[in-house]
């Protein structure tokens, strides 16, 4: 039996109704473990800066800061993509929080549930058995540095930037959790052109000389996005760069059938944040068919990388695994072949689990 207080984030569009169904989740297995959860929620994002004028307002912060752990959901809003010169914008909500936890780890399971293995757009001999962990540096990169324009604004530029500890502390972290895996590590860079990618290879290498027993594989981001629906199987632990991080696992979502599947945790320094890889999503938002199974398998991971309860957070994911073995889908996921009465919204898909 554990007190713990958990700050829900919900941010924004499905955000808010993922994250909803990812909260009564937790509330079910604190009353199944006799656990006691107690709740506070906080904005970030584009619902922030409408409130504040600050996409993360210093109270969120020290709310985040106070907690054992983050649900969060989303940041984004259409009206900023449409609108280059803003100043303000949803996402540095975002990566304000990352900084200041220090989240430098972002760990994304590549988890294909049988069930779904029609689901993808790629061939099911090629899915099968697939099983990914990725591993995304958060706080580092073209991310972070510095950023802006010259020439009377006609030359744009952005600057990537590694230090030797950033590559160091997420490495260890990979390395880590393929000792308890597969032995099997990839590291994916563009060492043939970029020099903050030669460093992340030299501190890898280095660091693998501490790991004997796990078995290292350098390659380049270019040919890694052409392996993952090619090959995904030759993966186990990757590891990677916060921007190529970034996109692969988008990518890498296809081989899980739906972006909507596919959890998150940032961890670094301090609380732990935890979130779909999905975002705002504002072509769907209130309709009430978002997949909430991403936010759900990231209580499932918060439960297990913050509070240590395994079991507590297997029941989670046998709970996701038994639902869609029952045939249940959201739109996402579904196929032809999905009855229309087992597709469900995002509410109905939250009590199926
Ligand atoms: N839940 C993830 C999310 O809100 N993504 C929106 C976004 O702006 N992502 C950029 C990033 O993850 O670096």
């Amino acid at each position: 039996m554990a007190n713990k207080h958990i700050l829900i984030v919900p941010g924004d569009g499905i955000g808010q109704e993922v994250t909803a169904v990812g909260k009564k989740v937790l509330n079910k297995i604190a009353a199944k473990y006799s656990h006691t959860f107690t709740y506070d929620d906080a904005l970030i994002g584009h619902i922030a800066i409408e409130a504040t004028g600050n996409p993360l307002p210093d109270e969120s912060l020290e709310k985040m800061r106070n907690s054992d752990a983050v649900l969060f959901g989303a940041v984004g809003h259409p009206k900023y993509d449409n609108d280059p010169s803003a100043k303000v914008r949803p996402e540095q909500g975002l990566l304000k929080m990352r900084k200041e936890l220090g989240l430098y780890a972002n760990i994304r399971p590549i988890k294909l549930f049988d069930e779904l293995l029609g689901a993808s757009s790629i061939k099911p001999e090629i899915l099968k058995g697939a099983d990914i962990l990725f591993f995304r540096e958060l706080t580092g990169d073209i991310y972070f540095g510095e950023k802006g324009r010259k020439n009377n604004g006609d030359t744009a530029f952005d600057v990537a930037e590694y230090s030797r500890y950033e590559v160091e502390r997420i490495a260890r972290k990979a390395f880590d959790a393929a000792k308890t895996r597969r032995k099997k590590l990839c590291s994916v860079d563009k060492a043939n052109v970029l020099e903050t990618s030669r460093l992340w290879r030299d501190v890898v290498q280095k660091v693998a000389l501490e790991y004997p027993d796990v078995a290292v594989e350098y390659q380049f981001v270019d040919s890694t996005a052409m392996l993952l629906i090619k090959d995904p199987t030759r993966f186990d632990v990757v590891v990677t760069a916060n921007l190529f991080g970034d996109i692969l696992t988008d990518e890498a979502s296809q081989i899980a059938g739906s972006m909507g599947m596919l959890a998150s945790a940032s961890i670094g320094d301090g609380t732990g944040v935890y979130e779909p890889i999905h975002g705002s999503a504002h072509d769907i938002t209130g309709k009430g068919v978002a997949n909430p199974l991403a936010s759900i398998l990231s209580a499932a991971l918060l439960l297990d990388i913050s509070f240590g309860m395994k079991e507590e957070s297997e029941t989670v994911i046998n709970a996701v695994d038994k639902v869609l073995k029952a045939g249940y889908r959201t739109r996402d996921i579904a196929d032809s072949t999905t009855p229309a009465d087992k597709i469900l919204g995002t509410e109905r898909m939250g009590e199926e689990v």
